[in-house]
């Protein structure tokens, strides 16, 4: 099957647009990319109609689809390759099901950081708390929630954990260097075929 044209708009220095690009990149989904190019524009049509005003987006045949997992499972439907793919509502059990809360949880939070006028002020500093308190949860449970999916070729899981701490190190949020069971995850997840077709880079 011959994949339809379909365009990701986002950006190649989004930890939620890398996670789509992961996923195509390993299902073999050929894609257009188009950049939002301010991060601060107030006018959904920036973000090719996300009420939320977030990127990524995907437009594709079926219609235009907002938010990285619905994104990743279009580009599953599409796609040429038939991989075993593990989504957030197949973990069964509760620390590979917190495993992918925290996660998602602390990629929102980096965001909120890094889009944060008022570094300093009360919310700020609880929301750093929030993301150092779950970085230490994280490292403390990866290897045993981790060993709890499903058989698989990839989870959706793994590619945001992936991408969460590679964005950490990227846009220097908060050191990773003690998170000794993360870094080691990150690591062995980077050789993949999807980590290293998609670093990341700001877009001019
Ligand atoms: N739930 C969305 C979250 C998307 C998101 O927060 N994207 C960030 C960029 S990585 C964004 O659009 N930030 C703009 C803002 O917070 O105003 C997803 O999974 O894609």
């Amino acid at each position: 099957m011959v994949a339809p044209a379909l365009t990701l708009v986002g950006r190649s220095s989004s930890h939620f647009t890398r996670v789509t690009r992961f996923f195509a990149s390993e299902l073999g989904v050929p894609y257009a990319f188009e950049v939002v190019t301010d991060l601060r524009a107030l006018d959904d049509a920036a973000y090719r109609g996300n009420p939320a005003l977030r990127l990524p987006s995907l437009i594709a045949p079926s219609g235009t689809w907002y938010g990285s997992l619905n994104i990743c499972r279009e580009l599953a439907r599409l796609a040429p390759r038939s991989l075993r793919l593990v989504w957030p509502e197949q973990l069964e059990d509760a620390s590979a099901s917190n495993l992918q809360e925290l996660t998602l949880q602390a990629m929102s939070t980096e965001v909120e950081l890094i889009m944060n006028d008022a570094p300093e002020s009360a919310l700020a500093t609880k929301r750093r708390e929030s993301l150092l308190g779950t970085l230490r949860w994280l490292d403390a449970n990866v290897d045993a929630a981790l060993g709890r999916l499903p058989p698989r070729d990839l989870s959706y899981l793994e590619v945001a954990l992936y991408c969460l701490v590679t964005h950490l190190d990227f846009r220097h949020v908060v050191p990773t260097a003690p998170y000794e069971r993360l870094r080691t995850f990150v690591e062995s997840f980077g050789e993949r075929e999807g980590a290293r077709a998609t670093p990341f880079v700001f877009d001019r």
